[in-house]
């Protein structure tokens, strides 16, 4: 289904009064408010097409009805979700979750919709019915080179289906790792994973990337091959400029300085991107902002910073992904949500002072840096986004438009209360 442009607008007439109030209350107060909306304009996070569908556990799964049945019912949910919030142009793809077997009626579709396609993301964590080696112990750093030329082929076959969807990355995580001291050579699985990595960057087109993901521990529990940062940029180094580091927000121990991380990756040029989400524990894969959206304000603080810096665009220089999924709320309902999320955080980091706060820190005035940052988190900016997103031809209020016009109810009736999306 589609939202019909008019319901929008009318929707937005209604709600405009109530909007334009609360916008002057805050716009009087900013410097270079038009800069500011420009930027949130141009920002849009991809969707995962894996995050369509209720997400499992290790214990069940409970669909959620109306789930989308195939890719291009996936495209047609992410094509509502960028109708109402106009900031999620684009789609991520996981190989072989995601088949687009018609490439061109595929982007097609998706250019109908106005959207395009982001990194696409291999799969080597599963095994698939029709693979011949298992990934049992693992897939590019498997002792086994038999396994590896399975894996690196894989790669190299999702790179071939990125390149006839324009995609310009490829994302990879490995589950690759141990579960007990002793049952694997450290070093040795890591040279072996760098060997197959390079097979694999030798045939990235000119114009694309790899971004090397990083998580602690799960599925393997002692020992992950690429667990950290450091293990990831050490491997995106060694392999070369095309080569950088994605920072998945819940594959950190807890208490890491993520916005540390991510400022020195930005430093260095190694920053490929992000998976957001939200944890309380582990990879939890939780709703962007709904558990730390200070942190999350804070790893915009820096990006907007460091981007500065270096003069890169915020909108395209790097990957913004969401990497979520759940079971007990609507996929689409937590998908609005999660961008509205990241949206307040990156508006949050546009309106620090920095000339002050850089004036703070030279004066070691800790207090007064302090509440530079907590002055800017505390504003409330989502009169901002809405008007951003009005601009852009958007609904005011997403969510609550979504609801209004009974979408999911709309889905379960074309789709059936069964439909069971694919993915985790
Ligand atoms: C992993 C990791 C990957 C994602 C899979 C589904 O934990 O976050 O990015 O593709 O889950
Ligand atoms: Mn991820
Ligand atoms: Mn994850």
């Amino acid at each position: 289904m589609q939202l019909e442009k008019s319901i929008i607008e009318e929707t937005n007439h209604q709600q405009q009064a109530a909007h334009q109030r609360k916008f002057d209350f805050v716009a009087e107060d900013i410097n270079g408010l038009d800069t500011i909306l420009k930027k949130l304009e141009d920002f849009n996070i991809a969707i995962p097409s894996w995050a369509l569908g209720t997400g499992g556990t290790r214990f069940g799964r409970f669909s959620g009805g109306g789930e989308p049945r195939s890719l291009e019912e996936k495209i047609e949910d992410v094509g509502l979700i960028h109708a109402l919030n106009r900031s999620s142009n684009s789609i991520s793809l996981h190989i072989p979750w995601d088949i687009p077997s018609n490439a061109a009626a595929v982007k097609a579709h998706a250019a109908q919709l106005g959207l395009h396609f982001d990194a696409v993301n291999s799969n080597t964590f599963q095994d698939q019915a029709s693979q011949e080696l298992s990934y049992k112990f693992g897939s590019l750093h498997h002792v086994d080179k038999a396994v590896r030329k399975q894996a690196v082929a894989h790669n190299i076959e999702v790179i071939k289906y990125g390149v006839e969807l324009d995609s310009k990355a490829l994302s990879v995580w490995l589950s690759d790792g141990s579960n007990f001291p002793g049952q694997l050579n450290m070093r040795g699985a890591f040279e072996r994973t760098l060997e197959s990595l390079q097979e694999i960057y030798e045939a990235l087109p000119a114009d694309w990337k790899v971004w090397v993901e990083y998580k602690p521990y799960e599925p393997n529990f002692y020992s992950t091959t690429i667990g950290d940062w450091g293990q990831s940029y050490l491997l995106s180094s060694k392999l070369g400029n095309k080569a950088q580091t994605l920072v998945d927000l819940g594959h950190h121990l807890q208490g890491a300085n993520i916005e540390q991380i991510v400022s020195l990756l930005l430093m260095e040029g190694k920053l490929a991107g992000f998976h957001f989400n939200d944890s309380k524990y582990g990879d939890d894969d939780l709703t962007v902002g709904s558990i730390n959206p200070y942190q999350l304000f804070l790893i915009f603080n820096e990006l907007v910073e460091g981007m500065d810096a270096r003069g890169m665009n915020h909108a395209t220089a790097i990957g913004w992904m969401i990497d979520a999924s759940h079971n007990v709320k609507d996929p689409i309902e937590d998908l609005i949500q999660s961008v509205e999320a990241i949206k307040i955080a990156y508006a949050q980091a546009l309106l620090v002072d920095t000339p002050a706060l850089v004036q703070a820190q030279q004066n070691n005035d800790v207090v007064q840096a302090q509440e530079i940052l907590q002055h800017a988190y505390r504003t409330d900016v989502r009169p901002l986004l809405a008007e951003a997103r009005l601009r852009a031809g958007g609904a005011l209020d997403p969510l609550a438009l979504y609801r209004k016009q009974a979408v999911r109810n709309q889905l379960i009736a074309e789709r059936g209360a069964k439909a069971v999306s694919t993915g985790l």
